[in-house]
């Protein structure tokens, strides 16, 4: 999800004016309050931190989506029990953020009481990155994964039909007086943002990132997007990838990618299906060391950094603080096209 140059077709806009614009356009095409709130907290997260496949363009996206009249956009998340560490959200074919700012505080209590902990949200539309929602359970003392399908798009390794969704696995691990340990990556090459935002720009995507609809390598975005994507790390993504259709598929009652693909039938809407997340509590599952454990794993974290191997979300967490210092960078022609879905 990383960001271009900064150069003069770009603009500065303040993270609150990044999150106003949001709001704008959300609520003026129609998302209610709390759908309208929890979205744009997301963009604006995603701009904030200079991950511009899931930043402000995927405004776009949500007012696409509202235009196919398949998602709702004021369905209010329905929270189940089933279990004492389970706990299920029913997004209703709603955005997913606020089905997952309501089953957060129950996966945290019961991860805390449990050891573990499972949020399995269903039925949601899900256009997000997977970061801030490990982070916030990284917030709480806890250890987090998600996962989630979402169009097939992606080609097994050794096949050339799509299967898989770009299928993002995220984890995030709390560390003292520090940003948590966090990843989160598309199991295809890239995230289908990416290769959209060169679509959208005229720039070739580099070799490996997808086949044409022939089955022979691509750098042409749009062939790229009519063929198949990739799965990172040949097989081994391709079988993290069948891994996050399985469980945040069929294990929690809810739809693969290639189901979500037929579902849209052609609409061009952001995918839907469930997502999967676990909380797992160092206090509970640690063996009465957390200070021990805690040293063991901060020297673990050290020994990579120590040789100047970057951290995952290192990059992330300057350009945070850096935004949070002077604003954010935005072409002009995303900033536009953006700013027209708002006027009503
Ligand atoms: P990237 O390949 O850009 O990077 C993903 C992760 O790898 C980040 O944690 C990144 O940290 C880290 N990373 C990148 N380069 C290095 C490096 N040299 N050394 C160490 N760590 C590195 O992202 P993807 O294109 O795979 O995914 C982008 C986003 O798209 C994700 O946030 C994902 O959740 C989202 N997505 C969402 C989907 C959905 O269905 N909702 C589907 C697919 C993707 P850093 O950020 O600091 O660069
Ligand atoms: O960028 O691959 C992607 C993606 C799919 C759904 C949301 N983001």
């Amino acid at each position: 999800c990383t960001g271009g140059p900064v150069n003069t077709d770009m603009i500065n806009l303040s993270i609150d004016q990044v999150y106003d614009l949001s709001v704008d356009v959300l609520s003026r095409n129609g998302f209610s309050a709390p759908h309208t709130a929890a979205i744009a907290q997301t963009i604006t997260a995603g701009q904030r931190d200079d991950c511009q496949s899931h930043g402000l363009y995927r405004l776009i996206v949500c007012v696409r989506t509202l235009q196919t009249g398949l998602v709702d956009p004021a369905a209010l998340p329905v929270v189940t029990h089933p279990t004492p560490a389970v706990v299920q959200v029913d997004a209703q074919r709603a955005y997913s953020l606020l089905a997952f700012q309501e089953g957060l505080p129950h996966l945290a209590e019961k991860a805390k009481k449990n050891g573990i902990a499972v949020l399995a949200i269903n039925n949601c539309f899900h256009f997000s990155a997977l970061w801030p929602e490990v982070e916030a359970i990284a917030a709480l003392g806890l250890a987090g994964i998600a996962m989630t399908p979402s169009h097939s798009w992606v080609a097994p390794a050794g096949g050339t039909r799509p299967v898989f969704g770009t299928n993002p696995l995220a984890f995030a691990w709390p560390r003292p007086g520090a940003f948590p340990y966090v990843f989160d990556f598309a199991t295809s090459m890239v995230a289908r943002g990416e290769i959209e935002l060169h679509r959208r720009t005229g720039k070739p995507i580099p070799e490996g990132w997808a086949i044409d609809k022939y089955g022979q390598p691509t750098t042409d975005a749009a062939a790229g997007m009519d063929g198949a994507m990739t799965t990172f790390g040949s097989y081994k993504g391709s079988a993290l990838s069948t891994m996050i259709e399985l469980l945040a598929g069929p294990l929690i009652g809810d739809w693969t990618s290639m189901q979500s693909q037929a579902y849209d039938a052609g609409a061009g809407a952001t995918p839907l299906h469930g997502e999967l997340l676990i909380a797992l509590d160092p206090q509970l599952l640690g063996r009465g060391m957390l200070t021990a454990n805690t040293a063991a794993a901060e020297a673990m974290l050290d020994a990579i950094s120590g040789q100047g191997a970057r951290l995952p979300s290192e990059r992330r967490f300057k350009a945070r603080a850096k935004s949070e210092q002077e604003g954010v960078w935005v072409s002009r022609a995303l900033y536009d096209e953006v700013r027209k879905l708002g006027k009503s």
